[in-house]
């Protein structure tokens, strides 16, 4: 199978993972930053003071992605660079330094894929109560303005925050990202709900401000649900527990992709959490439901669901010794099946995988090579069913591999390797992995080196 021409294929980076300059050229503080410095938040404790100097080696990094063949490159701005004190006075040096970014990525012909906001929200506006703050979504707009104003002459694709479950949930329920606060639920949920008004008035100024027609999406996890057998009844439970709103927690699928895409919560989101759901303003539904013009989702796992004995969902575990990451992520890729399958049957927006990878423990072997072959074996399976999707209807735009280069893995440090290249954190050197000239060939095929979809 060949896939379409112009589908993307590309790699996802995020700011404060690889950027580091964590304290240069103006740069005001991310709530990363103070999470780091807590001590006892990040293994060993590690910080993305340097990461992998992208800030820096930036051009170098470019021409890796020249080598490989990416067709676009997912990156994220860092607010606080920009805006150090979140909101007021720009600073010129960092927005000076994604000017640059964005030139030497169109000279090496990659399309670049901006993300507003993956996690290094300012330590300012924090201070001010950040996403409890109900002015948090005007600052997020504001932003996004200065940042539209100066890169949408040569920016076409926006994403506007990146799976804000982790945000919000890790960072403000359960504590393990920064800020690393643990509320209670009612004020999560507040929170959450002006993390989406912020999207939908970053979704308006894009519109109105950007130079260029605009392409604009989300990237939320979609955690997809997966039938155990073709059984319909199975089919069928998977569907309904994949937008089911039921956990005392922050990840059910629907509660954060309804609202945007159908401009409602679930209903049983509003029964479920009841008196804790923050109080809705009249037009709250209808900003943030901005048009979109594809559906982002970053994925990595699925479970497995049944119909039970009454028709309901049930959960289905994993044979034992099942594969896992290094991360201890399940391995399911029938995940980039089922999860595009059904977002697209409920939402009807071309789909684009914005996320996906996995971690390993790879080092450089005598000769001087990666040899990351599990990693390889991974990506082919889930590129292989993705294609399977395609070939059933649905409409998948783009691939964003995670990531480029192994980087700054927030609360797991740099143990966490998910790179296509190596990052040598002493030396800052790169060596390419074989997933890398693997990927370069997929490119170069349109998917053919993949075989077909099975
Ligand atoms: O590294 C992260 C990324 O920042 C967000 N999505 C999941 C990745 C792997 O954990």
């Amino acid at each position: 199978m060949r896939f379409p021409d112009g589908f993307v294929f590309g790699c996802a980076t995020a700011s404060y993972q690889i950027e580091g300059a964590a304290y240069e050229d103006g740069k005001g503080l991310s709530v990363w930053d103070m999470f780091c410095r807590k001590g006892g938040t990040v293994w060993q404790g590690q910080n993305g003071d340097v990461a992998c100097d992208h800030y820096h080696r930036y051009r170098e990094d470019v021409g890796i992605m020249k080598q490989i063949g990416l067709k676009g490159y997912r990156f994220s701005l860092s607010w606080p660079r920009i805006i150090p004190e979140g909101t007021g006075a720009v600073n010129e040096a960092g927005l000076g330094f994604y000017d640059r970014l964005v030139d030497e990525l169109l000279a090496a012909g990659v399309e670049p894929f901006v993300t507003l906001f993956h996690w290094d929200y300012p330590y300012e506006l924090y201070c001010r109560g950040g996403w409890l703050n109900p002015s948090s979504p005007d600052w997020f707009a504001d932003y996004a303005r200065v940042v539209v104003e100066r890169l949408s002459d040569r920016v076409r694709h926006w994403m506007t925050l990146n799976e804000p479950q982790c945000f919000i949930g890790l960072g403000h329920y359960t504590g393990k990202h920064a800020p690393g606060d643990q509320r209670g639920l009612a004020e999560v949920l507040r929170a959450a709900h002006h993390s989406l008004l912020a999207h939908g008035k970053a979704v308006q100024v894009i519109r109105a401000h950007a130079k260029t027609k605009s392409v604009i999406g989300f990237a939320p996890v979609g955690a997809p649900r997966m039938p155990a057998s073709d059984d319909p009844a199975d089919i069928e439970a998977a569907r309904q527990a994949m937008f089911a709103v039921n956990g005392q927690d922050l990840w059910a699928n629907a509660f954060w992709m309804d609202p945007v895409f159908l401009g409602q919560y679930p209903p049983d989101a509003l029964s479920h959490f009841g008196s804790l759901m923050p109080k809705i303003g009249g037009s709250d539904l209808a900003t943030i439901a901005q048009p979109l013009d594809f559906f982002g989702v970053n994925t990595y796992s699925g479970s497995f669901v049944k119909a039970g004995a009454d028709g309901k969902p049930e959960s289905v575990g994993l044979p034992l010794g099942h594969p896992i990451t290094a991360f201890k992520w399940w391995v399911t890729p029938e995940a980039l099946y089922w999860g595009p399958r059904f977002f697209y049957e409920r939402y009807r927006l071309p789909v684009i995988i914005t996320e996906n990878g996995m971690s390993d423990t790879d080092w450089v072997g005598l000769d001087g090579g990666v040899h990351d072959a599990t990693r390889v074996d991974y990506l082919h399976r889930h590129l292989l069913q993705l294609a399977r999707a395609m070939q059933d209807g649905v409409d998948v735009r783009g691939y964003f591999l995670w990531t480029l280069m192994d980087n700054f893995e927030w609360a797991e440090g740099v143990k966490e390797r998910f790179g296509i290249v190596y990052t040598d954190f002493v030396t800052q050197q790169r060596v390419l992995k074989d997933s890398a000239y693997w990927y370069k060939e997929v490119i170069a095929t349109r998917g053919e080196a993949l075989g077909e979809p099975r």
